[in-house]
């Protein structure tokens, strides 16, 4: 690794971790600033407090994505089926701050790179309900955000949603779904790459969650002979292509392909 001096002496641990002092891990995060901190134009306040200065973590990547329900559903996977569910893809999406205008419905996405990345934006992000932020744990991001009372068509209280400016990644299985379902490879610099990545030599199209080996009317190509891929991916997208079952889904693949191509509103 170039970019970190120490890493130099950096070895493996059990979880293929880099493991740099008794404590320290080299690790990479996903920080999404979500509709709500755009719309009120807090995106310049966090990236200063999630600045290098203050957290000793730098950018692997960054993009402006208009969120897809695809791609929102697939993020938030763990959560499909509870009450605040829906709420939460409106939010997300950017339906909710705005209803009126498609152009602005926009989330940034980062990756932060650094000693425990996960932990230090947990940290600073602070807890996911923005009330509960600001009486325990004042000064954290979210103790900046909102709690919006849901309601049914009868007008009765069904939950909450917490508008709760930021998402940082919860843990490092979470950390690596979530960077490889909103970047690919050649979204962070080669050096900066923490999960392995391979050639990929087969043409692969997608359209309405179906995957093609050849360009169909409508479809998407995802990848051709010569890209560089998430070696997982590739493994998925061989997989569902010789008809065999697979851990993850072809959604958690394409998503990212899909990113800023179609004009969904
Ligand atoms: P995030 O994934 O957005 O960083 O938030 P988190 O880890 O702190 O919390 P998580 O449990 O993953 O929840 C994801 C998002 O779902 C919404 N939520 N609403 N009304 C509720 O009880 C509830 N619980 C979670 C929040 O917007 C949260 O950020
Ligand atoms: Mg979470």
């Amino acid at each position: 690794m170039m970019y970190d001096k120490r890493v130099s002496f950096a070895v493996t641990d059990s979880q293929d971790r880099q493991v740099l002092g008794m404590n320290e891990h080299l690790e990479q995060t996903l920080v999404l600033i979500k509709p709500d901190a755009l719309k009120q134009s807090l995106t310049g306040y966090i990236l200063s407090t999630l600045s290098e200065f203050h957290t000793g973590l730098r950018f692997a990547g960054i993009k402006v994505v208009h969120v897809s329900r695809l791609l929102a559903e697939e993020h938030y996977r763990e959560h499909k089926g509870k009450s605040f569910f829906e709420g939460l893809v409106e939010f997300i999406t950017g339906c909710y701050h705005y209803p009126n205008d498609p152009q602005n419905r926009r989330v940034l996405a980062f990756v932060y790179s650094g000693l425990d990345a996960i932990q230090k934006m947990r940290g600073i992000a602070g807890p996911t309900n923005p009330h509960q932020a600001r009486d325990e744990r004042p000064g954290t991001i979210r103790s900046l955000g909102t709690v919006v009372q849901l309601h049914d068509e009868n007008g009765k209280v069904v939950g909450d949603r917490f508008d709760n400016l930021i998402h940082a990644s919860d843990s490092a299985q979470s950390a690596e779904r979530e960077i490889k379902l909103w970047f690919k490879p050649n979204d962070i610099p080669p050096h900066i790459r923490l999960f392995p990545t391979e050639q990929c030599d087969q043409l692969y199209y997608y359209k309405e969650d179906h995957l093609f080996t050849r360009r169909i009317e409508g479809s998407i190509c995802l990848l051709a002979p010569g890209d560089i891929a998430w070696k997982s991916d590739v493994e998925t997208l061989n997989t569902i292509e010789q008809g065999y079952p697979t851990e993850r889904c072809l959604a958690s693949v394409a998503a990212k392909y899909l990113i800023n191509e179609l004009e969904e509103e």
